[in-house]
């Protein structure tokens, strides 16, 4: 059979009714933008893009999480903007580059879903080279009323679609729309990305994971107890040997363990005790989430399930603990055991 470019794998899937035309024009618009981004991002120093962003001021431009942005961030947050802005499938956009959604210009006609993206994730890997991607989401907008940052306040259980596109040595669009997780490769020379991986399943258990242990010491116990256990190995509580993996680059750390397995965290810890975690819920987490249960994994924020969860702003941030089941409900198991055990003690 010939291959399955993703412009027919999502007419067969309109066909067998998972999404309607509507979504489908939608993916494709983001998926045409990640080409984009792709290009620029392939080009390296050679395209001028590398490097920090300039501000309004002249001084590093920092967007609303208080981090410097760089060229590439600013570059392909305004490719997916532009690339979304006419077809008429959206009401609005949202970004970690932007403090608040951005609804469709009323120039064009409004669509009914939101699209929520994190443009450039890991974009402290552009300047050495190392994998980067943009990760998305899209949810239902409102009927009949203009789109707003509260229209966005919904739970990962909501998302009608969510992926990503990892921009490594190939290029990758990971996709689910609610019936399993798909991976496309694009093919440069005809421009099209191509399945190559229908129904991607994460093994269950696993001896791999990734972590930044430069933060142990900020930990909470129960995160301190449980990747101790870990580090033991075969002589320890765990009886296996552990390796480990960080790319910090989320892309790229989950790519990985929707291929082979593992476990992927990015716990609270006490370096900033406001921030709830590092990962932003509506475009990083609820995303991933989606993709790692619709290929069989698990994801949690320690405690309960990241896909129940009920956001109550557009930039949040949660503690993640994603990928192999058998592994993240042992890691939920430690923080649990440990809430109980000081529920007993009365602390
Ligand atoms: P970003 O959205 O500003 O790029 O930050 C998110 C990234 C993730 O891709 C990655 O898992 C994490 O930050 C790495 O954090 P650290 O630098 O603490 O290792
Ligand atoms: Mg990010």
């Amino acid at each position: 059979m010939s291959e399955t470019s993703l412009t027919r794998f999502l007419i067969e899937a309109q066909r067998a009714g998972q999404l309607n035309a509507e979504l489908r024009l939608l993916i494709e618009v983001v998926a045409r933008a990640c080409k984009r981004i792709s290009v620029a991002v392939g080009k390296g120093a050679l395209g001028g893009v590398l490097g920090d962003a300039v501000g309004d001021s002249g001084g590093d431009s920092i967007n609303v999480q208080g981090e410097a942005q760089k060229k590439l961030d600013v570059l392909s947050n305004d490719i997916l903007i532009d690339a979304n802005a006419w077809g008429g499938h959206l009401a609005a956009c949202a970004s970690e580059e932007m403090p608040h959604c951005q609804p469709i210009p009323d120039a064009y006609p409004r669509g009914h879903y939101l699209l929520v993206f994190d443009p450039l994730d890991g974009s402290s890997n552009i300047d050495v080279n190392v994998s980067v991607g943009t990760i998305f989401s899209v949810l239902r907008a409102r009927d009949g009323v203009p789109a707003e940052d509260a229209h966005f306040l919904r739970s990962g259980n909501d998302q009608v679609a969510a992926g990503y596109c990892i921009y490594g040595p190939s290029t990758m669009l990971v996709l689910t729309v609610g019936h399993g997780t798909h991976a496309f490769t694009l093919d440069r020379e005809q421009g099209s990305f191509v399945l190559t991986r229908r129904d991607m399943r994460i093994p269950e258990a696993t001896q791999e994971f990734a972590i930044n242990m430069s933060n142990q010491r900020h930990w909470e116990p129960a995160m301190q107890g449980y990747v101790d256990d870990l580090l033991a190995g075969r002589e320890g509580p765990r009886g296996k040997d552990f390796n480990m993996r960080w790319i910090a680059s989320m892309v790229a750390d989950v790519h990985r363990i929707l291929t082979r397995g593992g476990i992927f965290i990015y716990p609270w810890d006490r370096k900033d005790p406001d921030k709830p975690g590092k990962l932003r819920l509506m475009y990083e987490a609820n995303p991933m989430a989606m993709l790692v249960e619709q290929a069989g994994g698990a994801a949690t924020d320690g405690r309960r399930r990241i896909l129940d969860i009920a956001p109550e702003l557009l930039h949040q941030r949660v503690p993640v603990f994603l990928g192999s089941r058998e592994e993240v409900d042992t890691a939920t198991a430690y923080h649990l055991r440990h809430d109980a055990a000081g529920r007993e003690s009365g602390r």
